[in-house]
């Protein structure tokens, strides 16, 4: 699900909600609709159907399914995020070693109109909810990079289910963690604890996309913006650029590099950031 808040106040004001049939035949398809009002910021799935049954991509080429003014892709891509993992492993001594890429993901590009979010400034989030006994229950959110890896600690469950508009509640816990990345004193820490939550991307569309104060395209290096905030400044870079199978046209990300793909549950990424998470969250 794919969440706009157009007022400032950290809840969503549009939703669009992208529903995955089942994939036990081998092949799987995706409807979006879209949400506008107090119900963008419920789990529900209903809504106004924008993308019926799109074909979701399991191979090289992206299928892309185009309909009203809107543009939807889902499905096995190269993975566009690129850091040095092992280099925070080891003790922020970074070689330039981009664990991502060769990597691949499981994408979600979506197209919108102009016009379905107006001139304003708006923010961001994505969450994602699996159907559990007739419930939709949220098992990940996220806005900013890497920040709900390293920053979470223990309330890793409650954050990944929580809300940006209910943030506040973790100021401590991402303050206790920067103290033991970048040695913040206790004061230092909570301000720039506050300046991550609550997670939203914030986007002005009259302006170009630049991260981190404008959105955030796929070259914009977050992994060393982030570095810079973990460490107090004292590492700035991870000696690791964009990637260059990006295309030029939609769906943008490059095509994957192995078709027989690994589930993510037991994915290597999946693997070193548990590894990361945990030994940067053992003060
Ligand atoms: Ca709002
Ligand atoms: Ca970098």
């Amino acid at each position: 699900m794919l969440k706009i808040d157009t007022n400032g106040d950290a809840v969503a004001d549009i939703a669009y909600r992208v529903r995955f049939s089942s994939s036990a035949d081998g092949s799987q398809t995706a409807t979006v609709r879209r949400v506008e009002g107090a119900e963008a910021a419920e789990t529900g799935d209903s809504g106004q159907v924008i993308i019926e049954a799109a074909p979701v991509s399991t191979g090289r080429d992206a299928r892309v399914t185009e309909a009203g003014g809107y543009r939807f892709f889902a499905g096995w891509r190269s993975d566009p995020f690129f850091f040095d993992t092992q280099g925070i492993l080891n003790d922020f001594q970074f070689t330039g070693d981009d664990f991502f890429a060769d990597k691949d993901v499981c994408g979600i590009v979506l197209e919108v109109p102009n016009s379905d979010l107006g001139a304003k400034r708006v923010s961001l989030w994505a969450c994602t909810l699996i159907g559990a006994a007739g419930d939709w229950v949220q098992v990940d959110r996220g806005a900013l990079p890497a920040q709900a890896v390293f920053l979470v600690g223990t309330e890793r469950d409650a954050y990944m289910a929580g809300e940006p508009a209910d943030d506040d509640r973790f100021v401590p816990v991402f303050a206790h963690s920067l103290e033991h990345t970048g040695r913040y004193a206790p004061e230092e820490a909570k301000r720039a604890a506050r300046t991550l939550l609550p997670e939203v991307l914030p986007y002005d569309p009259t302006r170009p996309a630049s991260f981190p104060g404008n959105g955030r395209t796929l070259t914009d290096d977050a992994g060393d913006a982030f570095l810079a905030i973990l460490t107090n400044g004292k590492v700035t870079g991870d000696k690791v650029g964009p990637h260059i199978d990006l295309l030029a046209e939609f769906p943008y990300l490059g095509p994957p590099h192995n078709i027989s793909v690994p589930s993510p549950a037991t994915s290597p990424i999946a693997t070193e950031l548990r590894k990361a998470s945990r030994r940067l969250g053992s003060s």
